[in-house]
């Protein structure tokens, strides 16, 4: 065997739990300086949808590491996140990812009912992203929580990103969420937070 697939086989592995392709770009680009090997469930051909039932964020983020580390044998990150928009109360929060009437919406019908929800409320439509990330290993669980704030624009304006990234606005930069380079995202979001504050967690665990 050659020194580097040695290496390999010899590092130290951590599943990103999460079935959302955006967060799984993103957790790879945030954890690639760490001397581990990343794994996505694609990569061990798991499908494991995990019901988010809980009434936190951390409740929901423990649960997804917790199924993805039993599944997998593997020390499992799970993200738990969403928007919340103060001129919804908070809407749409930890029910982010399911915020439409319609069952089977896409991200782009998500925006367009928050912009309809806001339509006749009163601007700025301040908002921050929340992050809580989980990570699992043999029934211990450790948790971190990011959050960034913005505000909620009426137009979409950028490409990059996922979810709610194209109305999700900063306005000392004068650009979204989805009109960052994914390097600067990365730096400045909720998730890119959390996962800072559990790099030495992580670092223990692994
Ligand atoms: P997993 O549970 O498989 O990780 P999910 O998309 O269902 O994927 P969540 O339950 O945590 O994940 O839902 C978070 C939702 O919040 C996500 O689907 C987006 O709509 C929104 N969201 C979270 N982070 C975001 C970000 O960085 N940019 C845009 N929208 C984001």
């Amino acid at each position: 065997m050659n020194v580097a697939l040695l290496q390999r086989e010899t590092m130290k592995k951590l599943l990103i739990a999460t079935n959302n392709k955006g967060k799984v770009k993103e957790l790879q680009d945030l954890l690639k300086d760490l001397d581990i090997e990343l794994i996505t469930p694609a990569d061990i051909n798991l499908n494991l949808e995990v019901e988010e039932d809980g009434t936190t964020y951390m409740e929901n983020a423990a649960k997804k590491a917790i199924a993805f580390a039993h599944a997998s044998g593997l020390i499992s990150l799970a993200d738990d996140s969403g928007l919340e928009v103060d001129a919804l109360d908070g809407a749409p929060g930890l029910h982010s990812a399911r915020y439409h009437p319609k069952p089977g919406a896409s991200d782009a019908d998500r925006r367009a009912y928050m912009l309809e929800n806001l339509k006749d409320k009163p601007r700025p439509w301040t908002a921050h992203f929340h992050a809580t990330i989980a990570i699992a290993i043999d029934g211990k669980v450790e948790i971190a929580e990011g959050n960034c704030y913005g505000e909620i624009i009426p137009e979409e304006r950028g490409n990059n990103g996922f979810g709610y990234d194209p109305i999700f606005f900063f306005p000392e930069l004068n650009q979204t969420m989805a009109e960052l380079d994914m390097e600067i995202k990365n730096r400045l979001s909720h998730r890119a937070k959390a996962v800072l504050n559990a790099i030495p967690f992580l670092k223990e665990m692994l």
